[in-house]
């Protein structure tokens, strides 16, 4: 199921972040015209949507990204991915815990959230089939962010764990991510270098020159 090229150029996105005069479907459907590889779906703030609004807009967000077979991740929401029969799931240190979920996701992809060593020590990343890692430079999407690590810290678990799959996050835009690149990322997943892009396709296209293989 899992394929790390998915991590390429990974896009995450709630109604929150994109701007007033677009909606989140508009800003979705250019990105995965553009050629993201994955979409993670994160709805978070004072203004996010629940229940029913959240379920509604989940499954439409789904449907569009499986008309570009691109998987459908959802942030956090066990209950939410497991209705939908979303294609994976990302947690944090402090959402649930990765064993429970491998229990019901056994074909699914498993992301987990590390920003440090301590994080990574405590970790069991037998189910996991890749890791977030940042915020790499600092950031406006995350009020709660733990502090920069910079793109060294990508190089530190590629020499601990070459085999494992890694995406860079936070702060990200075209104009920092090759530090990034050259430190061994599999990928990179932005918020609001795309939601607020003023050209999504140039956007994209810039991050993915940086992947090809
Ligand atoms: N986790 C660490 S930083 C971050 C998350 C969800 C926010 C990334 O957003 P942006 O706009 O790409 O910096
Ligand atoms: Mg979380």
């Amino acid at each position: 199921m899992f394929n790390q090229s998915y991590l390429n150029v990974y896009f995450i996105c709630g109604t929150s972040d994109v701007p007033s005069h677009r909606t989140i479907h508009e800003v979705l459907e250019a990105a995965l015209k553009a050629g993201i590889t994955l979409f993670q779906f994160r709805e978070k703030g004072e203004s996010a949507l629940k229940e029913n609004d959240k379920l509604v807009l989940a499954k439409e967000l789904q449907h569009l990204c499986h008309q570009y077979d691109v998987p459908f991740i959802v942030n956090d929401d066990v209950s939410l991915a497991k209705e939908i029969n979303a294609d994976g799931i990302h947690v944090g240190q402090d959402d649930a815990k990765v064993k429970e979920i491998a229990q019901y996701f056994t074909d699914k992809i498993i992301g987990l959230s590390i920003s440090d060593l301590d994080e990574y020590a405590k970790s069991d990343l037998t189910h996991v089939d890749y890791i977030g890692v940042g915020p790499i430079y600092p950031t406006p999407s995350k009020h709660d962010a733990h502090i920069p690590v910079g793109p060294e810290m990508i190089a530190t678990f590629k020499e601990m764990n070459p085999q494992l799959p890694i995406v860079a996050i936070g702060g990200i835009n075209t104009n920092n991510v090759a530090p990034i690149v050259e430190a061994g990322a599999n990928g990179i997943s932005v918020i609001s270098a795309i939601s607020k892009s003023e050209n999504i396709e140039k956007t994209v296209n810039r991050f993915k020159d940086f992947f090809n293989n």
